[in-house]
């Protein structure tokens, strides 16, 4: 097991006390359920290819068999997945601080499956989807060889209904996170690398209006110096020794 950072007292008493706790997650903390991380190099069959070039519209309109396989790939390792530690800490987070909101940037839904109820998702969700043209959500369509397959009302091509690069975000998800990151008193980033915006200005928006940051993720981010604490080590071990700190 990777060497953990210890949890501050003030951090705890800070946590025990607030009213108000928000959280984002990226895909490090699925990292322990076996989903690969986003910018983790790719295995098999798809080693070859860079996620951050097949998670576009430009990709999509290129080469729209390739991006459906792939992501019918990843839509197999995520059933196959089970929650970990991590995400069931913060389901028990969530029963536990008085107002709580999880903001995830993931695709997987392991945080439902984790028991949390109210998940903010920021890019989507892989197990469902969408017309490409009109961007309804589609739930059966006539079964044929061709991949992608077709919408069954207007004939496009169908796609996964996640946020690629250049797209905009589900407006009402965005606008509850911005305001449950102005609103925390502390405010969780964990397992992702910060790299990616809108969410990656969260926690320092969050920072801005007085919550206390707290980085979780065995390595250092761009965000890793603004945070007011980095907490060194998996989500899966780090999140469970956190609840169990605060709330014995
Ligand atoms: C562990 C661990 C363990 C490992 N425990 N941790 C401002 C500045 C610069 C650029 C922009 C900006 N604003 C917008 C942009 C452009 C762009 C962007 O951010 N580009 C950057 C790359 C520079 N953003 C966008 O295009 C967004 N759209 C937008 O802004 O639209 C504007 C608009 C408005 C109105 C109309 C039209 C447009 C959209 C972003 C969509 C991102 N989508 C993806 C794909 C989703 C579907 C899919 O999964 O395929 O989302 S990209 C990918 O990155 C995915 C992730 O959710 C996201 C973040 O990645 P994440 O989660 O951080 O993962 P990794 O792999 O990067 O990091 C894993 C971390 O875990 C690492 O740090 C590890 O150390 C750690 N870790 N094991 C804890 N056990």
């Amino acid at each position: 097991m990777s060497e953990t950072t210890p949890i501050p007292a003030e951090l705890i008493a800070r946590l025990r006390q607030a009213q108000r706790v928000t959280v984002l997650t990226g895909a490090g903390i699925s990292a322990e359920s076996g989903v690969p991380t986003f910018r983790q190099a790719q295995t098999g069959l798809w080693a070859r290819y860079d996620p951050q070039q097949l998670a576009t519209p430009q990709a999509f309109r290129r080469q729209p068999q390739l991006v459906w396989d792939w992501y019918a790939w990843r839509r197999t390792l995520v059933a196959a997945a089970e929650p970990n530690p991590g995400h069931f800490a913060l389901a028990e987070m969530e029963r536990r601080a008085p107002h709580f909101t999880l903001i995830t940037q993931n695709v997987d839904s392991l945080h439902h499956r984790a028991g949390s109820r109210a998940v903010l998702e920021l890019h989507g969700n892989i197990a469902r989807t969408k017309c490409s043209r009109e961007g309804q959500v589609v739930e059966t369509w006539p079964e044929t060889d061709e991949r992608p397959p077709r919408c069954p009302h207007c004939g496009a091509f169908l796609r996964p209904d996640v946020v690629w690069f250049g797209e905009a975000l589900p407006a009402d998800a965005l606008d509850a996170a911005i305001a449950a990151a102005r609103a925390a008193e502390v405010f969780l980033s964990v397992g992702t690398s910060g790299l990616v915006h809108p969410a990656a200005g969260l926690p320092l928006l969050a920072g801005e209006h007085g919550a206390s940051t707290v980085e979780i993720n065995p390595e250092a981010t761009p965000l890793s110096d603004e945070m007011t604490y980095c907490l060194r080590g998996p989500a899966g071990v780090v999140l469970p020794a956190l609840v169990a700190a605060v709330w014995p």
